[in-house]
């Protein structure tokens, strides 16, 4: 038997060694044979690039922007008064729809998107293009933008990483950055490896140069790879440390959907001439996007199904990107697996629960726990996420459990939000019912009860529409108090002032009276003090 095991043993190691010579993190899992017999070993994995522009949601604004709706002529740069070219949308042979700049050309023959001539001069011929994918993706070389019948000659590169939630710049292009953006026009080979992800301005793509010469503009990736990687890019391994060291690198490779905002066309060299619009437009051929999925290092394929791209994740991670630990795997919290220690990285698979921490389920709240001497028992510690107990399996006070989720959810617990004024404290029921000063009523003590009125708390109504009536014509305030006509007073103007004959009326609460009312009120006591002789 020994010599068939070592024969195996043998065989196992050399193709794990072809595995390697064809590249490192393509596979996942590989059967290893120990004294103990087989296992499955992990490693940190990742899906092959490929071409992306075939999963690709493309978009074009505004509304129609795209030429033959109705049929157009156009001129070319190169002879203005060659106006033989017509687009129109409803002939398949002239039409020129978006879709074309993401096809596979054959035979040669280039196809692509066209917009309408710029004949609303001076208004500007504005376009933006959206690539969708839905899927977060890492850039692995360039992306490449093939444009016929001239580049723009002032143009912006936007990416999102958050499915079109927020966009920032990439790279700005212009035959002019410093008048078409107030940027001092820059080169990649400007870049060192600390500001590598500096948005820049480049005027490489933009100047004239006849159209057929050079179509392309690029969003160079292989260059700022280079920074790291060395300029045949033979130094992988040094790259994939800097992606994981280097704070925003990673991101700045990683997009959801990148846009192309056309700001300006290709003039030809010269400036714009009025009497001949129709050789000014935009036409794209192509737009090359090669990357892989992002799958955090947990998966070596990437599918594309029902639409969508999807990592088939390792390790017990799930998701899109392989951005949780499976359920029932969440003994420690997730982690992306990692292209360290080189070359074969770890995995940093997720542990079922209770394997690893002496059957202490932390329920993905904490990584650590403890043996308590006295009490005989190992507790979690620092649980997280704002739970707590010897198994993080309850709510800290001041929050409570959601109903709907999973003792392993990351969002169990949640905070009470008491109303500061109307609660007696900041802790709520296991419903999220905060406990009330007298007086205030709802969820969250933010209401008042009927009879009581708020003002930073709830106060019993000193006047209402029903009981406590304001008196004598005077009105009721917010149920705070009594607007009283000016002759009466008391919490429902239910004195008359000056009412008693001792005419008091001068005393302190006659500030507010007028000097007519004052006179009067005189005069009005002097007179009962006649009328009693
Ligand atoms: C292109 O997108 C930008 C950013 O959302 C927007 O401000 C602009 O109006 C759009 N242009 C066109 C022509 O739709
Ligand atoms: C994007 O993917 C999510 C699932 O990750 C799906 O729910 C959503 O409908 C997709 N959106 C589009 C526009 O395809
Ligand atoms: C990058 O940093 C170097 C050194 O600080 C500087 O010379 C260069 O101009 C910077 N590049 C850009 C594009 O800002
Ligand atoms: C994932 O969990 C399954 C089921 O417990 C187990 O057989 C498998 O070995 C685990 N995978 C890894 C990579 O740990
Ligand atoms: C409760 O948990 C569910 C499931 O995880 C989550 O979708 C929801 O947002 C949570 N509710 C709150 C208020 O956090
Ligand atoms: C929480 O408090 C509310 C209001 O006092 C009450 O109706 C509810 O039954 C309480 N829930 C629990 C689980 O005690
Ligand atoms: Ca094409």
């Amino acid at each position: 038997m020994a010599p068939v095991t070592a024969m195996l043993r043998q065989l196992l190691l050399l193709l794990q060694c072809v595995a390697l010579t064809l590249g490192q993190y393509d596979i996942c899992k590989s059967l290893v044979s120990t004294d103990d017999g087989q296992i499955w070993e992990s490693s940190a994995c990742q899906p092959k690039h490929t071409s992306m522009k075939q999963y690709v949601k493309v978009r074009v604004d505004p509304p129609g922007i795209t030429c033959g709706d109705p049929p157009e002529r156009f001129c070319t740069l190169e002879n203005p008064y060659l106006c033989s070219d017509e687009c129109d949308a409803s002939n398949p042979d002239l039409a020129h729809p978006p879709k074309l700049m993401l096809d596979n050309e054959r035979n040669g023959l280039i196809t692509y998107w066209q917009t309408v001539t710029w004949r609303r001069f001076p208004d500007p011929l504005l376009a933006n293009i959206t690539l969708s994918w839905n899927k977060s993706l890492e850039l692995t070389d360039d992306i490449l933008i093939t444009f016929e019948y001239g580049r723009p000659t002032m143009m912006v590169l936007d990416k999102s990483i958050n499915n079109g939630k927020t966009w920032e710049p990439y790279q700005f292009y212009a035959d002019d950055c410093m008048d078409a953006f107030g940027m001092p026009p820059k080169k990649v080979q400007d870049l060192l490896a600390i500001n590598v992800t500096r948005v820049i301005c480049t005027e490489e793509y933009s100047r004239w140069v006849g159209s057929k010469n050079e179509k392309n503009v690029r969003f160079e990736v292989r260059d700022r790879f280079a920074l790291f990687a060395g300029p045949r890019l033979q130094n992988m391994d040094n790259l994939y440390t800097r992606l994981e060291s280097m704070k925003g690198l990673r991101d700045y490779f990683t997009i959801t959907n990148l846009r192309l905002r056309l700001l300006r066309p290709a003039l030809g060299g010269t400036y714009v001439q009025r009497e001949n619009l129709y050789k000014y437009f935009y036409a794209i051929s192509n737009i090359e996007v090669i990357a892989r999925c992002k799958c955090n290092l947990h998966a070596s394929q990437c599918n594309f199904r029902e639409g969508r791209l999807e990592c088939e994740c390792e390790h017990n991670t799930t998701g899109q990107d392989c951005g949780h630990c499976k359920k029932s795997f969440r003994a420690k919290s997730w982690r992306p697996g990692s292209y360290l220690p080189t070359p074969n990285g770890s995995p940093n698979t997720c542990e079922a629960a209770g394997s690893t921490l002496g059957n202490c389920e932390c329920y993905g709240h904490s990584n650590r726990c403890s043996y308590i001497d006295f009490l005989n028992i190992v507790t979690c510690v620092s649980c997280k996420h704002n739970t707590r107990g010897q198994h993080c399996q309850h709510c800290r006070l001041g929050y409570f459990r959601n109903a709907s989720a999973e003792l392993d959810d990351e969002n169990v617990c949640i905070v009470c939000n008491c109303n500061l004024m109307g609660s007696l404290n900041d802790r709520c029921n296991e419903t999220g019912y905060c406990e009330c000063k007298d007086g205030a009523s709802g969820l969250k003590c933010e209401d008042c009860l009927p009879g009581y009125y708020w003002k930073q708390g709830c106060f019993p109504n000193v006047c209402d529409d029903e009981l406590l009536l304001c008196q004598n014509g005077g009105t009721c305030y917010q149920n705070q108090r009594c607007l009283c006509p000016p002759d009466f007073k008391g919490v429902l103007c239910e004195q008359p002032k000056c009412a008693n004959d001792k005419g008091d009326c001068n005393t302190a609460s006659t500030s507010y009276l007028s000097l007519t009312l004052l006179l009067l009120c005189t005069l009005g006591s002097q007179l009962a003090t006649l009328t009693a002789y």
